[in-house]
């Protein structure tokens, strides 16, 4: 009989255990009502994976466009493991919505590319009022929190990276590496 054999590759994945991580929040006030419930939602999720409230601060900028930014200065500053940014950008009948949400998701990747630290986009981007709402801890859960969750997975992920330990390959030149 033949016996069937798949690969079995070794897998990286991050814990979610928040204690001892140092994370930032970027928060926009545009849509307060709503971006406030949001990171209700990220200090949820980051207190229920073991957070230290003091290696926790929030940054608040006037709308999502100034996100990015303010995120790249804060991801610079060297003082956190990991960003989480927070917004509500809400289609109106103009291309606002557009340049608001197109530019807060490329500059906030940029931030996380260019300094090496993740920046996690928990920002809503919703064609409605009822849809943001929705995604702000209703009926569609709470993108804050989830954009958390994310924020401590990576965290941890990046660390057994750097570290090396659960690297599946041996170090041929020490001395370099
Ligand atoms: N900012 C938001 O965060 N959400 C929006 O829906 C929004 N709309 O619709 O205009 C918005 N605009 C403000 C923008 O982010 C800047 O703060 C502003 O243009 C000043 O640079």
């Amino acid at each position: 009989m033949f016996e069937e054999k798949i690969l079995q590759p070794k897998v990286h994945q991050g814990l979610l255990t928040a204690a001892g991580f140092r994370f930032a929040i970027v928060v926009a006030r545009w849509n307060d009502f709503l971006t406030s419930k949001l990171t209700e939602g990220a200090l949820d999720a980051l207190e229920r994976l073991g957070a230290d409230e003091s290696m926790v601060e929030i940054f608040k900028v006037p709308g999502s466009l100034e996100l990015p930014l303010t995120a790249m200065k804060v991801a610079q500053s060297g003082k956190f493991d990991a960003l989480i940014c927070i917004g509500t950008v809400i289609r109106g009948e103009t291309p606002h919505f557009d340049y608001v949400a197109g530019e807060a998701a490329k500059g906030v990747s940029q931030a996380a590319m260019q300094t090496g630290v993740p920046v996690l986009f928990g920002v809503v981007t919703a064609d409605t009022l009822e849809q943001a709402i929705n995604r702000a801890g209703v009926k569609a859960g709470n993108k804050g929190f989830e954009a958390a969750i994310s924020a401590v997975e990576l965290v941890n992920l990046y660390k057994t990276m750097d570290g090396g330990e659960n690297i599946g390959r041996e170090k041929v030149f020490p001395h370099v590496v």
